[in-house]
């Protein structure tokens, strides 16, 4: 029996030890300085998961025909971008057609195509705005051929004579793309898209012409809303 009290005693000496010895080193700190010397990890290290769910931001950036001076800038002044290049236009003797003439809210001046061999296919616009600002368009509406009522008449009819565009592809800096094809007709076109694009430039390309007597291709405007 008195072997039997002596181990009970013991024990309980131990147990008020250690739990001393223990709430001891915690008010010292031993065990914070145990987790603080590891690699902590702190929460700018953490995956964001709430970053991840959403869509990234998209860049809006400018190709390199804008970028670089390979080819000629003009005023745009039909409201939606302020400027405009384009792969070729027409200036020799007799005959001139600017690429701003179909940025330019006016129908009876007009965009011909400046290629000396072929109908223009593969001629292009490129629109977008001096301060490289992105517009938000929904639509693109085309005035095919030569418009001038001046030209269009019983005696000359220019809008037959010169070429027509056909297919136009549109391109957006989303790296989207839309083809639409027009009908040989001087009526305004409208082409809308599946749903607004944000965009700090639009790319038009002629694909293809509707041949005419002569190999000029010519738009009278084109206007993105
Ligand atoms: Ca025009």
């Amino acid at each position: 029996m008195k072997y039997v009290i002596s181990i009970i005693l013991s024990l309980v000496i131990i147990v008020v030890v250690s739990v001393g010895t223990v709430s001891w080193m915690q008010k010292q700190g031993f065990f914070d300085m145990a987790v603080s010397s590891g690699n902590t990890v702190t929460a700018t290290d953490m995956p964001d998961i709430s970053e991840d769910a959403t869509e990234p931001e998209p860049i809006h950036q400018l190709p390199p025909d804008v970028q670089d001076n390979r080819y000629e800038e003009f005023e745009a002044t039909n409201g939606t971008f302020d400027r405009v290049k384009a792969s070729s236009y027409a200036d020799w003797q007799g005959t001139k057609g600017l690429p701003s003439w179909a940025f330019d809210a006016d129908a009876n001046t007009t965009w011909q195509d400046g290629v000396k061999d072929g109908y223009g296919e593969g001629e292009w616009f490129l629109s977008y705005n001096a301060d490289g600002s992105t517009r938000t368009i929904s639509s693109v509406t085309v005035y095919n051929g030569y418009q001038d009522l001046k030209y269009n008449n019983d005696a000359q009819n220019f809008y037959q004579l010169n070429s027509r565009v056909k297919d136009i592809m549109l391109e957006f800096d989303d790296g989207s793309v839309y083809v639409f094809t027009l009908a040989d007709s001087p009526e305004a076109q409208t082409f809308s898209f599946d749903e607004p694009v944000e965009t700090c430039y639009v790319k038009l390309t002629v694909e293809s012409v509707y041949q005419g007597k002569w190999s000029d291709t010519c738009l009278s405007e084109i206007v993105y809303r």
